[in-house]
């Protein structure tokens, strides 16, 4: 990985100047908006990160600053180069912090494997900032030159003796460019993380002077180390005892490492170039690819199928958790989150490392591999047993409105877009919805009492539930591998639960059960929560509704002050609601307003539900403490 190239000022190859960047900002770091804040401190995370790679730097030092716009970046390595360009009379480090596509790194000689979205590295972040100041220690000096949006205020200074060699970089965002100049300290906090444990063995400082707070992250088993992490988290117990790990480099620099468990989903965490891809792409299938090839092949060559049973994808895949991270020099991400990695040679590649790999290590490990092959033949055992159960479902919520569960009070429309179903909580709000609804459109479902935890019980507890069957039915979509938006009943499905602390549980347990059992309906934007009020306001002659707490004292400020006659009355629940007030508030589609369901980032929802809705109380208790400072009034 390391070459021996050592550069000089002659190898900067320069194209352009840097007013593109402040005229076009988009087309460089992909947005103005918080992603596009954030892409400032990857580039020049980036070279710090590279440097490290290259095996000149042991440290990476990030600092937000207590303004909580500024950071500064520093490494130990050589030093960006400072000697004069023969031609341009500057400094090599003016050269790269004010010319576009400026660097020997980009010449493909040194290892570079930009993590950018556009991997123009540190000159746009410099057009970008308000003020930029670098720091240069080499040859025992410390060299320093600031810059303000991408013009050098004086030439590169020598400004006092040093130790060692490395770099700094500190940087103030243009507030004219970004309307919004906060970094969030949990998104850099994260991604130094996963850094730590992509680079083994880096010293990786974070420093957040806005909230007094220091982490330093090493991992000297790398994603080993990240792995152990993922499995603690989710609780779930291993089925071999090692797991797969590989590590190899033929045109792309790949890092594998698998293990299959008890748990039955498969959660497979994948990076490129250090950047998380939580929507896949083609590493991702390239993978999976390698994977399923080099297992099938063992299990046929060995003749390990069962009698009866056939082993489908998702069988081999049931269970797996791991960690994919590939480095590769010209990223190309996809999708409207830029979180799937679409580059086609891809592919390939990665299934011509990972397949044979795995097969050998299957081979070698003969007791470790009959465990996984034991596991994907119980796996294919339980699906076929459920998918006799679920189709069951499926069948009967398909077939006709006979079979409709007999709570269900449906609407007469058969125009299928313009229906909505409410699930409303026990039967006496089912009673003023179902008086207060368009009959014509609108249906209402009622559940009873709590609804099963379905991220802690197995699809045959779920199926077996009597609330969970019959919202299953009542939707007539099917559930899991079944589930199929086009035969979805209604054109929405509104959960409409009382405004308190209750609701907002079945709320949640419903939303869980779509997150795991009918993800396409969310993916399809078809979920949504009706917001009924908890307060009724009543100023002079004029009445007001509040959602919560917060909508009320906005109320109470901006029409109650000086007046005497203020009256406000809280709901106890929908059912206290008359029907008339729930159809004005709540249901009425021209004055009410619904929130959509949606999944914004895929990995952050999966870590949310899995933590508090998973088996381990430990996680549970650690969100909420982590978050005790936001409740502020508990409604108990
Ligand atoms: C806080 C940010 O930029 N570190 C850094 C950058 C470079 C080098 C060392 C470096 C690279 C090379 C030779 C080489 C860069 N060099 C270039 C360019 N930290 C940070 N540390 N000597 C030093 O790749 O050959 C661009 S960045 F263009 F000079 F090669």
């Amino acid at each position: 990985m390391t070459t021996t190239h050592t550069y000089t000022a002659k190898d900067i190859t320069v194209l352009e100047g840097l007013d593109p960047v402040r005229k076009r900002p988009g087309m460089y770091i992909g947005g103005v908006g918080s992603a596009g804040l954030h892409h400032l401190v990857w580039e020049i995370l980036d070279n710090s990160v590279d440097e490290a790679m290259n095996g000149y730097a042991t440290e990476v030092c990030v600092t937000l600053h207590r303004d909580g716009t500024s950071i500064t970046v520093s490494d130990n390595g050589r030093g960006i180069p400072i000697d004069k360009h023969p031609k341009l009379k500057k400094s090599a480090l003016e050269v790269i912090l004010t010319t576009l596509h400026a660097g020997g790194k980009f010449e493909g000689q040194n290892y570079k494997t930009s993590g950018g979205l556009h991997g123009v590295g540190a000159s746009v972040v410099n057009a970008l900032s308000k003020k930029l100041v670098a720091q240069v220690k080499k040859d025992g000096h410390l060299y320093e030159q600031t810059f303000k949006l991408g013009k050098p205020v004086a030439p590169l200074k020598k400004i006092g003796v040093a130790r060692g060699t490395g770099t700094t970089v500190y940087f103030h965002p243009d507030p004219t460019i970004f309307p919004k100049t906060e970094f969030n300290p949990d998104t850099i906090r994260d991604r130094l993380e996963v850094v730590s444990y992509i680079h083994k063995g880096v010293r990786v400082i974070w420093e957040d002077l806005s909230n007094r707070t220091k982490e330093v992250f090493e991992h000297k088993e790398g994603i080993g180390n990240y792995l152990q992490k993922i499995l603690a988290q989710r609780a779930a117990k291993t089925v071999h005892d090692q797991p797969f790990f590989l590590e190899k480099e033929n045109g792309a620099r790949v890092q594998l490492i698998l293990q299959w468990t008890e748990s039955t989903d498969e959660h497979i965490r994948s990076y490129v170039n250090g950047i998380p891809t939580s929507s896949g792409g083609t590493h991702e299938n390239g993978m999976r690819g390698g994977v399923m090839k080099a297992l099938r092949n063992f299990i046929n060559i060995h003749k390990l199928t069962p009698r009866g049973v056939t082993l489908t994808a998702e069988d081999l895949r049931e269970g797996l958790t791991g960690i994919l991270s590939i480095f590769i020099p010209d990223p190309q991400f996809q999708g409207q989150t830029k979180d799937r990695l679409n580059n086609p040679e891809l592919q390939a590649q990665v299934e011509a490392i990972i397949r044979p790999a795995l097969e050998h290590w299957l081979n070698a490990n003969r007791s470790m591999a009959e465990m996984i092959v034991l596991r994907i033949v119980l796996s294919a055992k339980a699906r076929e047993a459920s998918r006799a159960a679920s189709a069951s479902v499926t069948r009967k919520s398909a077939t006709s409105r006979l079979n409709l569960p007999g709570k269900l009070t449906d609407c007469a429309s058969n125009k299928k877009e313009e229906t909505e179903l409410f699930i409303v909580e026990g039967d006496s709000a089912g009673g003023s919805a179902k008086q207060g609804r368009d009959r014509n459109r609108q249906a209402i479902l009622p559940l009873r009492g709590k609804v099963l935890n379905t991220e802690q019980a197995s699809l045959k507890k779920v199926l077996e539930n009597k609330e969970i069957a019959d919202l299953t039915t009542a939707l007539g979509c099917g559930i899991g591998a079944n589930c199929n938006v086009e035969s979805l009943r209604y054109g929405k499905v509104i959960l409409l639960m009382d405004a308190d602390y209750d609701g907002h549980h079945i709320s949640i347990l419903l939303l869980t059960f779509f997150y795991r059992h009918m993800r396409p309906l969310i993916q399809a934007g078809k979920v949504f929560l009706a917001q009924p009020p908890l307060y009724r306001i009543d100023i002079a002659k004029q009445t007001y509704w509040a959602h919560d707490d917060k909508d009320r004292k906005y109320i109470l400020e901006k029409h109650g002050k000086g007046r005497s006659k203020v009256d406000i009355s809280r709901f106890k629940g929908l059912g206290e609601m008359m029907p008339k007030v729930l159809w004005q508030t709540t249901l009425d589609p021209k004055t009410r307003s619904l929130l959509r369901v949606d999944i914004e980032d895929g990995l952050k929802t999966e870590q949310v539900i899995s933590s508090l809705m998973g088996k381990d109380p430990h996680e549970r208790f650690k969100f909420i403490m982590e978050r005790a400072e936001d409740a502020q009034e508990l409604d108990v």
